[in-house]
């Protein structure tokens, strides 16, 4: 049976098998993600694979099995975190790790995540295949729910494992179909109670080095197939429900109204404009807005939007929030509508330690690569962990700096050498 789309076979058109070399194949690395890429695959050719959903699970349960293939001991958390081990010359230390995240965002592309545990995967596969034990225990982490597209959050599989979840609140929350986080954990087996058993008092990690798409057009401006990441945005996530009035659309006087969608799109507006008029590197997006009940002829009662504000500075991340919930009381005051107002998810920004960036830049000197810092706007797991541990990002070139989108891309060519790029860094982390 012909495959409806065959990632495999497109990204092995162009590539550079000169790099298929010790120990790490891209042949392998383009199997892989074409074997993820079919769970959850869309008619678009895209992936629909949201945390806590079966498809995360079985996009797991399918790198478990390469995993236990190159003899890792393989362990999973009670918060779905997977962790593969390749176990060093000395147990009795910290680990060197690498990992990322198999869920997505709706609709997304087949690199955001799986790119990086397929590469923490190769520095196992190329080692095995040498002979090579590591002085060190080096782990591979899948981390749950990255992408925070079930439950507006995100980084949680990650947060949780570092006790900087907020469980309380995270209990209370619920999916668009009204599951509750405790319905939704369990359709994947797992329970609340397992889930605050995640949380480690010792993280048990010496150094992180994460692989991902850069998800913007630096590298490709730059000719270069990879960059070093110097520091990574904090997200914030707020939601703003306004409650109106709902009403016929037809006998409602223009001047009689408490439309919900009217306030809420003026703040649509405002939000668009608030980042310029504080920070030049600060963004913000609304990508999700319900209507309630959502019907043509029905004045809109009620309508929940999700603002992610980000900045690589803290404070002026924090005054663009500050001046949207302002704006939005304003508006609410002004056309006579409630709003709520919730904070989902605030991380602070995270620096990369010089030490981290001396290793990854002796790496691309030896590659013969020329050095590119690059600040990644997107969070990360490795920006969670970066609170409590030394870590560090490798970028690997994004076609047209396109992502969260099917036609998201990065060449084999570019994944292998991402791929050489972290063996040799946790090589060097090994012996310091
Ligand atoms: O939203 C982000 O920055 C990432 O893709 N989770
Ligand atoms: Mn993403
Ligand atoms: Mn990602």
């Amino acid at each position: 049976m012909t495959k409806q789309f065959n990632l495999e076979q497109a990204l092995l058109s162009d590539y550079d098998t000169s790099w298929t070399k010790d120990g790490v194949s891209g042949e392998r690395i383009a199997k892989r993600l074409d074997a993820l890429s079919q769970i959850g695959l869309t008619t678009q050719n895209g992936v629909t694979r949201v945390g806590f959903s079966q498809l995360e699970q079985q996009a797991k349960e399918l790198v478990i099995g390469w995993m236990k293939d190159a003899n890792m001991k393989v362990t999973q958390d009670g918060a779905g975190n997977v962790v593969g081990r390749v176990t060093g010359q000395n147990e009795d230390v910290p680990s060197i790790a690498s990992g990322s995240h198999v869920d997505s965002v709706p609709e997304g592309g087949h690199f955001d995540g799986p790119l990086g545990v397929i590469a923490a995967l190769e520095v196992a596969e190329a080692w095995k295949e040498q002979g090579f034990t590591p002085l060190k225990p080096y782990e591979v982490y899948i981390f749950t729910d990255e992408e925070g597209s079930r439950f507006n959050g995100g980084l949680t599989g990650s947060r949780t494992m570092t006790g900087v979840l907020d469980m309380s609140e995270q209990v209370t929350l619920k999916d668009s179909d009204g599951l509750s986080f405790e319905e939704v954990l369990a359709t994947t087996g797992k329970t609340v109670e397992e889930f605050y058993k995640a949380t480690r008092s010792d993280i048990g990690i010496e150094r992180f080095i994460e692989v991902h798409i850069e998800q913007g057009k630096i590298l490709e401006k730059a000719n270069l197939p990879v960059g070093i990441v110097k520091g990574i945005a904090g997200p914030s996530w707020t939601e703003f429900r306004f409650e109106g009035k709902a009403g016929h659309a037809g006998n409602t006087p223009m001047n009689d109204r408490q439309d919900a969608l009217v306030a809420a799109s003026e703040l649509v507006l405002f939000i668009e404009k608030a980042p310029i008029t504080i920070s030049t590197t600060g963004v913000a997006t609304v990508g999700k807005l319900d209507v309630e009940p959502n019907g043509s002829n029905v004045i809109p009662g009620k309508v929940t939007l999700n603002a992610d504000i980000r900045d690589i500075e803290e404070e002026t991340r924090d005054l663009i929030v500050s001046s949207v919930v302002n704006k939005a009381q304003e508006i609410a005051l002004a056309r006579n509508v409630n709003v709520i107002i919730t904070e989902k998810m605030r991380t602070s920004p995270v620096p990369i330690g010089e030490d981290m960036l001396g290793i990854l830049n002796s790496v691309l000197d030896e590659m013969n690569i020329e050095n590119k810092y690059l600040v990644s706007g997107a969070a990360h797991d490795t920006m969670i962990l970066g609170a409590k541990i030394p870590v560090a990002m490798i970028f690997a070139r994004s076609k047209d700096g396109v992502s969260h989108n099917p036609a998201e891309w990065t060449t084999l060519t570019d994944c292998t050498i991402s791929a050489h790029m972290l063996k040799q860094a946790i090589e060097l982390c090994m012996e310091r």
